[in-house]
C-alpha cells in the first residue's frame, strides 16, 4: 500500500479523500491556492503545497505545480478528486510519466471517453445500449445530414463529441432548421472543446437520469454498484440524488448493471466509473462515461456498505477487488442534498464568511463538508458547501431523516440552497419518485409566475 498521496483538489472531496488516506493509515499531501491557505483540510493534512494564486488556471489545474508538489513531498500516487484534472488524459499520462501512481483509470480510456463519439461507438460495441442515432461523427455532406435526420425521426439531438455534460449541444425539431443547427453547433464546438466534430441522436423529450457506479480492479474484475437517480437538476447541475433509483425493479437493474460490468471487463476499465444513462418508458439509452469519482458517490456508498474511494486506492496500488458482484447488496435507501452557497431561488453565488454554523446528526446522518464556523468561502471556485446524505430503511425513512436533519441545520453569513431542498423534500411529484430531468427547472418556471 502507498504511504503517502497528494490530493489534487479542494473543498469537501478534499477533506473525504483525506478521511480515507487517514483511515488505511496512508500519509496525505494536499496542494492548494493562496485562497485556499486557511481551508480546515489544508491544516488537518499531513503536509501542505501553496501551488498558486486563487484562480483555477494558476493552481488546481497547474500541471507541472501540482507534479512539483508530489515530488518535494515524496508522495506515491496522486487522487485528483472530481472537476478540475481529474478527467484530463494529459494529466494522467504526465503523473504516470513523472513515475507516481494516478488513482484512476489509464489515460488511454480517459481519453477514449472524452471523446464522446468514440465512447458511445465502444459501448455499444460492449454490449451497452445507446440512444438511437449515428455511430460516428455527422458527415460534411448535406444531403446526407437530413437522410440520417429522417432516419432517425425528429425531434433529433446535435452533440459535439468534445462536449459532455450539457455543453455543445442543441435541439432540432424540424428539417427546415437542421442544416443551420448542425453548423452552430459545430462552429461552437471549434471554439469551445478545438473540435468540430458533432454527432446525432433521437432527442427523448421525457427522461430521467439514471446512472451505474462500476468498480474495476487491474484483474479484470469489474463489478457494479447499483444505481443512482440524478434527474432532479437545474442547467446541468445536480441537486437532488439518490440511491437506489425509485420505480425501477431488481431485474432491470440487475440487466443493465450486468452490461455496464461486463463492458468494464471487455475495455480493460480500471478503478471506479460511471455510466449515464437517460431513462424513458422502461429502456435504458446510455450518454456519456464519467471515468471519475462523483459528487454524489456517498449514496452509494450508503446502500452497499462499500468505501468507495478506499477502493480506488486499493485498485491503484494494484490489490484485487475484495468481493465479487454476488457479494454486493444494496440495502435501504439514502439521499442526498447539494448544499451551494447561493441564493436558493435566484441561483447567485453568495461567498463570503460563514458566522454561524450547526450540521445536523443523528440515525442515518452523513454530512460530507469542509465548512466551519468562521470559514470564508472564496469567490473562487463552484459554490458546493458539502452534501448532507441521509440514509433510511426505506425510501420515506430516508426523506423524513433528510427532511428534519435539514430543519437542524444552520449556515449564517451567507446564503444557501437549504430552502429549496426543504420545499422539494415535501414536493408531491417527488415523493412519489420517478421524475424527469425536466421537473425542477419546470416547477420553477411555475413558481416564478405565480409571484
Ligand atoms: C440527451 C437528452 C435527450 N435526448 N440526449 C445533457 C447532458 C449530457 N450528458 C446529455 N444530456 C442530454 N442528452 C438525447 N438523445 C437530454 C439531455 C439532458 C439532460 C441529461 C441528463 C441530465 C440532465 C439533462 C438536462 C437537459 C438535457
Amino acid at each position: 500500500m502507498f504511504e503517502k498521496i497528494l490530493i489534487a483538489n479542494r473543498g469537501e472531496i478534499a477533506l473525504r479523500i483525506q478521511r480515507a488516506c487517514r483511515e488505511m493509515g496512508i500519509k496525505t499531501v494536499v496542494v492548494h491556492s493562496e485562497a485556499d491557505a486557511d481551508a480546515k483540510y489544508v491544516k488537518l493534512a499531513d503536509e501542505s503545497v501553496c501551488i498558486g494564486p486563487p484562480q483555477s488556471a494558476q493552481s488546481y489545474l497547474n500541471i507541472p505545480a501540482i507534479i512539483s508538489a508530489a515530488e518535494v513531498t515524496d508522495a506515491e500516487a496522486i487522487h485528483p478528486g472530481y472537476g478540475f484534472l481529474s478527467e484530463n488524459a494529459d494529466f494522467a499520462e504526465r503523473v504516470t510519466q513523472s513515475g507516481f501512481v494516478f488513482i484512476g483509470p489509464r489515460a488511454e480510456t480517459i481519453r477514449l471517453m472524452g471523446d464522446k463519439v468514440s465512447a458511445k461507438n465502444t459501448m455499444k460495441k460492449a454490449g451497452v445500449p445507446v440512444v438511437p442515432g449515428i455511430d460516428s461523427a455527422l458527415p460534411e455532406n448535406p444531403k446526407e445530414i437530413i437522410g440520417i435526420a429522417r432516419e432517425i425521426g425528429y425531434p433529433v439531438i446535435i452533440k459535439s463529441a468534445g462536449g459532455g455534460g450539457g455543453r455543445g449541444m442543441r435541439v432540432v425539431h424540424t428539417e427546415a432548421a437542421l442544416l443551420n443547427t448542425v453548423s452552430t453547433t459545430r462552429g461552437e464546438a471549434q471554439a469551445a472543446f478545438g473540435n468540430p466534430t458533432v454527432y446525432l441522436e433521437k432527442f427523448l423529450e421525457k427522461p430521467r437520469h439514471i446512472e451505474i457506479q462500476v468498480i474495476a480492479d487491474k484483474h479484470k474484475n469489474a463489478v457494479y454498484l447499483g444505481d443512482r437517480d440524478c434527474s432532479m437538476q437545474r442547467r446541468h447541475q445536480k441537486v437532488i440524488e439518490e440511491a437506489p433509483a425509485p420505480l425501477l425493479n431488481a431485474r432491470a437493474r440487475s440487466r443493465i448493471g450486468e452490461r455496464c460490468a461486463e463492458a468494464c471487463r471487455k475495455i480493460g476499465y480500471v478503478g471506479a466509473g460511471t455510466f449515464e444513462f437517460l431513462y424513458e418508458d422502461g429502456e435504458f439509452y446510455f450518454i456519456e462515461m464519467n471515468t471519475r469519482l462523483q459528487v454524489e458517490h456517498p449514496v452509494t456508498e450508503m446502500i452497499t456498505g462499500f468505501d468507495i474511494v478506499q477502493l480506488q486506492i486499493r485498485i491503484a496500488a494494484g490489490e484485487k477487488l475484495p468481493f465479487r458482484q454476488r457479494d454486493v447488496r444494496l440495502k435501504g435507501h439514502a439521499i442526498e442534498c447539494r448544499i451551494n452557497a447561493e441564493d436558493a431561488y435566484k441561483f447567485t453565488p453568495s461567498p463570503g464568511r460563514i458566522t454561524s454554523l450547526h450540521m445536523p446528526g443523528g440515525p442515518g446522518i452523513r454530512v460530507d463538508s469542509h465548512a466551519y464556523n468562521g470559514y470564508f468561502v472564496p469567490p473562487n471556485y463552484d459554490s458546493l458547501l458539502g452534501k448532507i446524505i441521509a440514509y433510511g430503511d426505506t425510501r420515506e425513512q430516508a426523506i423524513a431523516r433528510l427532511s428534519i436533519a435539514l430543519s437542524e441545520t444552520v449556515i449564517e453569513g451567507i446564503k444557501t440552497n437549504i430552502a429549496l431542498h426543504r420545499e422539494l423534500l415535501l414536493d408531491a411529484a417527488f415523493l412519489r419518485g420517478g421524475t424527469t430531468i425536466h421537473y425542477l427547472e419546470e416547477k420553477l418556471a411555475k413558481s416564478a409566475r405565480e409571484e
